[in-house]
């Protein structure tokens, strides 16, 4: 008799930050897992042991996510979901064009796109104190807005980036939820639609409980 193959391990949050709202980084891979129908593992993590040499020798920056399977080990997000649209059907196109432009629209959310959006939550957390936080946020939500028209103007009308829903509209869904509750996201009535016809995915409110349920669960112990 075939064994079943074994299941990954993702690592995430033992208490999220953004207190279960989805927006931490295992989150798109558990929305990528759950898309292809392939059950996971989750070892949660405390913030000491991230940065202890266990999780350091999986993940060179002492960061969530990792993905561990046999003796694979992958960090990075963008890295693992790729990995997982290519080893399963249903997350990248099988033609080689349509492949390589969903791929590209992968890069494109995690290296045009995250950067400048993370951008506006350093600004918020770490500079609310200086002279010229202000100044500084409107400069760095203008360019959000920037490469957020651009993006409004390429998707159009469409439901999605490249013809069907795809690892890279996985992904860039992913990364314009951080913008969530920030208003900037209602100025491009296109994007809000693309992003809740994301959120509205089975495979994504799957996800979505089962990190909140995680999140819920820590609350209801004491803090280690
Ligand atoms: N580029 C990485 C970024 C990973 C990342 O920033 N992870 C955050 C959680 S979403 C983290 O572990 N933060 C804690 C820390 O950096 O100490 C990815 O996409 O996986």
């Amino acid at each position: 008799m075939s064994r079943p193959p074994m299941s990954p391990t993702i690592t995430a949050f033992e208490r999220s930050p953004d207190r279960g709202r989805g927006l931490a980084r295992d989150m798109r891979v558990r929305w990528a897992l759950e898309e292809v129908g392939q059950p996971y593992d989750v070892r949660l993590l405390s913030f000491g042991e991230m940065k202890e040499g266990a999780h350091r020798a999986l993940h060179p920056f002492g960061q969530i996510p990792t993905y561990e399977v046999s003796d694979l080990v992958l960090f990075d997000s963008g890295a693992i979901v790729f990995h997982i649209a290519e080893r399963h059907a249903g997350l990248l196109p099988s033609d080689v064009n349509e492949r390589a432009r969903a791929i590209t629209w992968m890069f494109a959310a995690v290296s045009t796109m995250e950067p400048v959006i993370v951008d506006r939550e350093v600004v918020k957390l770490v500079e609310r104190d200086k002279s010229w936080y202000e100044q500084r946020l409107q400069v760095v939500e203008d360019r959000i807005r920037g490469r957020l028209g651009e993006l409004s103007n390429r998707l159009g009308g469409a439901d999605w980036l490249e013809g069907a829903f795809n690892a890279g509209d996985l992904l860039m869904v992913s990364v314009l939820l951080r913008l969530s509750g920030s208003g900037i996201l209602d100025e491009y009535p296109n994007l809000s639609a693309y992003v809740a016809r994301g959120e509205a995915r089975p495979a994504y409110q799957r996800a979505f409980a089962a990190q909140l349920a995680v999140f819920h669960d820590a609350m209801s112990r004491p803090a280690s």
